[in-house]
């Protein structure tokens, strides 16, 4: 079988894959009896906490889940999937992300342009990222939440060669389409405990990224782009994660790990390295229509397995291109704390509309380098819940 052949029935299965992996969702959802998965599982615990509820003169409440009418009931906006809708609740978000990279690392320390252009022809020097999503919730019943996302991607990468020329590359297009299951495990609640809420998350994220873009570059027009340049894994990923979120008072907080998790190898021979991603935050509610919230976002990521071997990494004579080229120069963890601030605009015909921005920078960041650092990232975003 030749190579064309080969590509185009390793895309069929995946997409296959992704299909099927839907197909089980929404069975199993549309199937399951309507409401938290754990309800009635835990009648010891439960009755604890009715007890204690009873003694203060409160009442327990099982499988309070979400209040649109707060600015707090959205976690920041850099967070997906943090809380699900009451059957029929139908939610469209709009965000903008723009994240900027800056300067080279290498472990926790910083390298010159210089320092990577001993080992290589071109150095990268900064990369501006920007995504436009457009996402969708829907509240399939008590249980199950679906979601569906579609982003837009756009990234600039700047560079210099050891002649001191500098160069730009760019790629632009649809990236990954994700869709997620979240499914409700548990909720309790008493005034004087306030509201805690346990869903779990499942997904996948559809190869619809391009991942062959081209530019032109010193080694030629057309040239095909290394790994960070493109838009998508070229794999099915599963995307499974856990999220808590309470509530008391005019404070809320949250915590979630999600996951990704590569599936194969995608149609260039390659397989994205595994993400990890834990979000904990708080928010503090100001007013009925205005909290703010601060984040620490921990993520790890790793290398990259086998390669592209249509992207070039060495010259003629020898020479390393650049490090982006690298498998092995692609995972790290970083550590990033972000401020936001989450706005309710009053109900215009029954819909909720939340305006949200969130900015922040690491921490902590130790690269597997030399590879670009983070400098910050921003985001903004307007969703409207009926
Ligand atoms: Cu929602």
């Amino acid at each position: 079988m030749d190579t064309g052949n080969v590509k185009w029935i390793t895309g069929v299965r995946n997409i296959g894959i992704g299909l099927l992996v839907c197909g089980v969702f929404l069975g199993i959802g549309m199937k399951k009896a309507e409401g938290a998965l754990l309800e009635g599982l835990l009648d010891g615990f439960e009755e604890t906490l009715g007890e204690s509820a009873a003694a203060k003169g409160e009442r327990l409440i099982i499988g309070n889940f979400y209040q649109a009418e707060r600015p707090d009931s959205h976690a920041p906006i850099g967070v997906m999937q943090d809380h699900t809708h009451n059957k029929g609740e139908f939610m469209f978000t709009y965000r903008y992300m723009r994240m900027f990279m800056n300067k080279n690392r290498d472990g926790t320390d910083n390298v010159s342009d210089n320092d990577v252009l001993q080992d290589f022809a071109v150095t990268p020097t900064e990369m501006t990222t920007q995504m436009h999503m457009f996402s969708t919730m829907y509240g399939l019943n008590d249980t199950v939440t679906l979601m569906a996302m579609f982003p837009y991607i756009m990234k600039s990468m700047d560079h210099k060669n050891r002649a001191g020329a500098k160069f730009t590359t760019k790629s632009s297009g649809i990236g990954d389409i994700k869709l997620a299951a979240l499914w409700r495990l548990y909720a309790f609640e008493t005034p004087s405990i306030g509201a805690h809420r346990f869903h779990l998350n499942t997904g996948v994220s559809l190869p619809s990224g391009d991942i062959k873009p081209r530019d032109n570059t010193p080694l030629g027009n057309d040239s095909l782009l290394p790994y960070p340049m493109r838009l998508g894994s070229g794999t099915v990923d599963i995307l499974p994660g856990l999220t808590y979120g309470g509530v008391k008072n005019d404070v809320s907080w949250g915590l979630q790990a999600l996951g990704t998790v590569r599936i194969g190898h995608n149609q260039q021979g390659y397989k994205e390295g595994n993400r990890y991603d834990v979000n904990s935050w708080g928010a503090y509610r100001w007013a009925d229509w205005i909290s703010t919230s601060a984040r620490f976002n921990w993520k790890q990521w790793f290398n990259i397995k086998r390669r592209d071997r249509q992207l070039a990494t060495n010259l003629p004579n020898g020479v390393p291109i650049v490090p982006t080229a690298e498998t092995t120069f692609e995972g790290g963890k970083r550590l990033d704390l972000l401020g936001g601030i989450n706005i309710l605009f009053p109900e215009i015909r029954g819909l909720e509309n939340h305006l949200s921005v969130e900015a922040g920078a690491p921490i902590y960041q130790d690269l597997d380098g030399p590879q670009l650092k983070q400098s910050y990232s921003f985001w903004a975003g307007w969703q409207i819940v009926m």
